[in-house]
């Protein structure tokens, strides 16, 4: 991270002159941002500040485990804080909090983040925020713990898709080592991540997966409208980790899932294991954005079945 130096160097002596910190995840939270967040208020409160952890939206069940997990704050009051975090936020209103402050950090590793903080650390090549917060620690000089361990893995397992995608390169792994010789707790993790499906959640995935279909694009395209959450007792998280099995197809070149979110509008996620596809342009014509192999958006709108899946405005 020596190209960061400057800014880490910046970002510790704005931590030295705070004393109240609030650092905030994205809306929607996953285990990314909520790794990121908490890894840092831990390391943060060892160092004697008073570190306050922000989601708009309620933490997923997968890392609730995490040490500082029950202390979230939903309602945020900027003026309160000397400094203000921003961790894996791919774009400022993705914090879903509208306000201002005069130092404001962000630190996240999404290609579409429009850099709207006083010091940026955005870095594309990382898997994951958590890497980025890695690396911060280590130049703050303060000890990771192995409940700090947890929380930076738990990032790093959920962007990989479980070390999957194509972004568990060498220095993913080498990183993933490093916590684990900290003491990271990985099986506690995996239990959690992958290892804890609802049975209302898996009807869900029967649903999305006895829908998929390969279109004239070579995209794979499945959907899921609020009365099937409704006549499954489900919701929105319990789709997390589906995309993957539309994502297996060898012979598409994308997919993408299509749900309704109860509040008249259409979220969208592709993934997408081909090289040569930059999904970040694909969700862009929505509106949208993320990863080059991850990518999604949100319009309004609602779902009717023809003979293909297509988005009604
Ligand atoms: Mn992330």
């Amino acid at each position: 991270m020596q190209k960061y130096i400057q800014e880490f160097e910046q970002i510790k002596n704005l931590i030295q002159r705070s004393q109240n910190i609030a650092i905030i995840s994205h809306k929607g939270p996953d285990g990314d941002t909520i790794g990121s967040n908490l890894a840092l208020k831990n390391a943060l409160s060892s160092m004697g500040k008073n570190a306050t952890s922000f989601a708009h939206d309620p933490i997923p069940l997968h890392s609730i485990f995490l040490k500082g997990a029950d202390e979230f704050r939903t309602e945020f009051n900027p003026q309160e804080f000397d400094m203000v975090i921003a961790v894996d936020c791919g774009a400022s209103y993705m914090m879903k909090y509208e306000f201002t402050h005069p130092y404001l950090i962000n630190i996240d590793h999404h290609p579409s983040n429009d850099f709207f903080g006083l010091i940026n650390v955005v870095d594309p090549q990382m898997a994951a925020t958590v890497a980025i917060i890695y690396f911060l620690l280590e130049y703050l000089g303060g000890q990771i713990t192995p409940e700090i361990a947890t929380c930076l893995m738990n990032g790093l397992y959920s962007d990989t898709g479980s070390f999957r995608h194509s972004n568990t390169n060498s220095l993913t792994l080498k990183i993933a080592s490093n916590l684990v010789a900290k003491g990271a707790d990985y099986n506690r993790i995996v239990k959690n991540q992958f290892h804890s499906n609802r049975v209302e959640q898996l009807k869900l995935w029967g649903r999305v997966l006895s829908r998929a279909r390969l279109n004239d694009k070579a995209a794979a395209v499945s959907a899921v409208t609020e009365k099937d959450f409704d006549e499954l007792n489900a919701n929105a998280e319990d789709l997390s980790g589906v995309i993957d099995y539309l994502n297996t197809i060898p012979e598409s070149k994308f997919c993408v899932l299509l749900a309704e979110d109860g509040n008249g509008n259409i979220k969208g996620s592709f993934r997408t294991q081909d090289e040569k596809i930059d999904l970040t342009q694909i969700a862009g014509l929505f509106g949208g954005g993320g990863h080059k192999k991850a990518a999604g958006f949100t319009i309004p709108g609602k779902l009717e079945q023809e003979v293909v899946w297509k988005i009604k405005k």
